[in-house]
């Protein structure tokens, strides 16, 4: 393994444990994680691979194939690591004094910038092997809640748990149906290929520069929302169409989103269960157009990405993720595949865009030990 060679060339010795994290595409359950309600990702078969070993001092040396080696970070510096670095400091911040230092490399495949958190995927890497060395006996779903506090608390982004607990917890074969109160989750058979269906990941290669403050604005209009209607969490609201009235503007747009967003998922998980896997199309259009009216934060990329594959013939079509870019993902008949690529590349083609990306999701294995 190139990671554990890179390991040896750099620390003069074998790591002591090597993990491997996924990223995730969201199948559907957008925005909904921090209302409380439902989401259903499921893994991708690219991730970062971490080789770890713990030292005795309070020092961490990394060293990333896709990046550099860095200087080693003590205790005294950790506030000043930067980039990448920081996903895999805040994880040992997190974990305190219950452990000490370590050496860590990092190997990663997840296409940069598409969306497919690899963030999370380098957290959930690097917590799962610290996990084991230092025996803290975590579960798969403590591991995720350590990595978003992580990515919370440290690298100082608002996320919600729906990346980590992908990354964590999915199961190859399986969508995960999470509950994002309870954090009760159910792996939901996915079997694509039984259908003769695909996913395509179609990547937009565009990343807006406001998405994360965008994204700390929605999650503050929930919150808001939440508050005027005397809820914990917007996953509460229970009359819609009473909510709608005592609220205006931006606000009622979030909670119409967020409301049916969370009843998708379970309409979806329903639709999954009952084997009729070709028939959930229709969801992920609704769940687009409410993410692109109601929510605002889709893009032009991602809806010319999404339009034109359902013109193409996919049976449905959807952004996936926080949104201002990434990617989106289409459902599509296996003898449709070319004729939805070449639909999506012509209509970026006539707006002369940097063509799209396209990646084939069969849904992979969560966090693992490889050796
Ligand atoms: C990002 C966040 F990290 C997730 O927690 C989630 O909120 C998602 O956007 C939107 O569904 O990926």
């Amino acid at each position: 393994m190139r990671v554990v060679e890179a390991f040896r060339a750099a620390f003069g010795a074998d790591p002591e444990t090597v993990w491997r994290a996924p990223g995730r595409v969201n199948l559907i359950g957008e925005h909904t994680d921090y209302n409380d309600g439902f989401v259903l990702p499921f893994a991708v078969p690219w991730g970062v691979t971490a080789a770890v070993s713990p030292r005795p001092d309070q020092t961490i040396r990394l060293l990333s194939l896709q990046g550099s080696t860095t200087e080693p970070i003590t205790l005294a510096t950790r506030e000043e690591a930067t980039g990448w670095t920081r996903y895999a400091v805040g994880v040992l911040a997190m974990l305190g004094d219950r452990v000490r230092g370590a050496d860590i490399a990092l190997d990663g495949d997840v296409p940069q910038g598409a969306g497919l958190s690899s963030s999370a995927a380098l957290e959930v890497s690097v917590a799962s092997a610290l996990n084991e060395l230092h025996d803290l006996g975590l579960t798969p779903m403590e591991i995720a809640l350590l990595s978003q506090r992580a990515e919370n608390g440290f690298v100082g982004v608002p996320s919600g748990i729906m990346d980590q607990a992908a990354s964590a917890l999915c199961e190859e074969g399986h969508a995960l149906f999470l509950d994002c109160r309870t954090l009760g989750s159910r792996s939901i058979p996915l079997d694509l290929a039984a259908h003769d269906l695909r996913i395509l990941i179609i990547d937009t290669q565009v990343h807006h520069e406001h998405a994360g403050g965008e994204y700390a604005k929605r999650r503050a209009e929930c919150e808001s929302a939440a508050r005027k209607l005397g809820v914990d969490a917007l996953r509460d609201v229970t009359d819609l169409a009473g909510a709608l009235e005592r609220l205006q503007g931006d606000e009622r747009k979030r909670v119409m989103h967020v409301v049916t967003e969370s009843h998708r998922v379970e309409a979806l998980v329903g639709l999954l269960r009952a084997g009729a896997t070709r028939e959930i199309g229709a969801l992920l259009n609704a769940s687009h157009l409410s993410l692109r009216d109601q929510y605002e934060v889709s893009s032009p990329e991602l809806d010319v990405a999404v339009e034109a594959a359902v013109r193409g013939g996919a049976r449905g079509a959807r952004m996936t993720g926080g949104g201002f870019g990434g990617s989106a993902i289409a459902l599509v008949d296996e003898d449709r595949l070319d004729s939805v690529r070449e639909s999506v590349a012509a209509a970026y083609a006539e707006r002369s865009w940097t063509p799209p990306r396209f990646l084939d999701a069969t849904p992979a294995k969560g966090a693992h030990r490889l050796a």
